[in-house]
């Protein structure tokens, strides 16, 4: 892990060097600012993981700089410490309503400075955590366990931005509805865990298959679709069919047996309507596909 990353903006050159030699010692990274603009280019440029602001600088004061950093939602997490001579009550309280994390009196002892930003600095990492967390947790709800695809959820939220979107600017959008034929009798011949696993190969192959830029994922069951953005029906056919007839070329090993499956498509040509009618025409091609004979993709 990095260092933690101090920013000390003050215009006074004698209290920078003293944090920075108090701070050094205990191995932060700390980086200088003469003046509030300063301040706050630095933070857009490379966020700090601590400010310490000092409030009477030219230009832009330490509560400007305060407003600045709590009006960016990149910036506004970084715990700020003042650090100032103004220290009437009402200094002090305008300050942490103004969002501050501390306030630390000049003239001020080593022990308590290093004391402040290690408790603003232990905040800090909480907050990257939690962050992290949410992401993490954000990414796993778009996805589907068994396949490791996007799910549905993500896929109609995909599907509605991508539908606007291609309306909007004008370009063509494709969808594609893939079902794996017969798939029942693959449940009742070799048993579930190999449907899984026959499921989980077809998503391979999906995933291989896709162009950056096309999204794949399960719409449901053993249907999948494909978002084909600045595509046409032709494209959108070359696709599925490269799908189709790997899929058929290619057994899946599950459950120590061969088993080889065939998928049916429909592909659907947009935007029109809404998201929802596109995956209806393709859903009705697809049904075309099965009622002809399966193991083939309708358009
Ligand atoms: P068709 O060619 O008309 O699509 O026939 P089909 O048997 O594939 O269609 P049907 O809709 O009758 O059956 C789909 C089957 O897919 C039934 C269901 O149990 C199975 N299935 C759905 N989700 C899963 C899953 O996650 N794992 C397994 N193993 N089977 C699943
Ligand atoms: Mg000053
Ligand atoms: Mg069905
Ligand atoms: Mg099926
Ligand atoms: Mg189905």
């Amino acid at each position: 892990m990095s260092a933690t990353t101090v920013l000390i903006a003050d215009d006074s050159l004698v209290i920078r060097a003293v944090v920075r030699d108090g701070l050094e010692t205990e191995g932060y990274r700390v980086v200088e600012a003469v003046d509030g603009l300063d301040a706050v280019e630095q933070c857009r440029a490379d966020p700090p993981d601590v400010v310490l602001l000092d409030v009477e600088m030219p230009g832009l004061d330490g509560y400007q700089v305060l407003t600045e950093l709590k009006g960016d939602s990149e910036l506004r997490d970084i715990p700020v410490v003042f650090l100032t001579s103004r220290s009437t009550m009402d200094d002090v309280v305008s300050g942490l309503r103004g969002g501050a994390h501390d306030y630390l009196k000049k003239p001020f002892e080593g022990a308590e400075l290093l004391a402040r930003v290690a408790a603003a600095s232990h905040v800090k990492k909480l907050q990257d955590e939690l962050q992290e967390r949410n992401a993490a947790l954000e990414e796993l709800s778009r996805i589907d366990s068994l396949t490791g695809l996007y799910n549905r959820r993500f896929l109609d939220e995909e599907l509605a931005r991508r539908h606007s979107d291609s309306l909007r600017h004008g370009y063509p959008l494709s969808v594609v509805l893939l079902d794996v034929d017969h798939f029942k009798l693959v449940n009742d011949t070799y048993g579930h865990s190999a449907g899984d696993q026959v499921l989980r190969a077809f998503a391979g192959r999906l995933r291989r298959e896709l162009r950056a830029g096309d999204v794949g994922g399960r719409w449901g069951g053993e249907e999948f679709l494909l978002i084909l953005p600045h595509t046409e029906l032709d494209g959108a056919f070359t696709v599925a069919e490269r799908i189709r007839s790997a899929t058929a070329a290619e057994p899946v090993a599950a459950d120590g047996q061969s088993i080889t499956v065939t998928v049916s498509g429909g592909c659907a040509l947009g935007p029109f309507g809404s998201s929802e009618a596109m995956v209806k025409l393709a859903d009705a091609r697809l049904y075309q596909a099965k009622l002809a004979g399966r193991n083939q993709i309708a358009t």
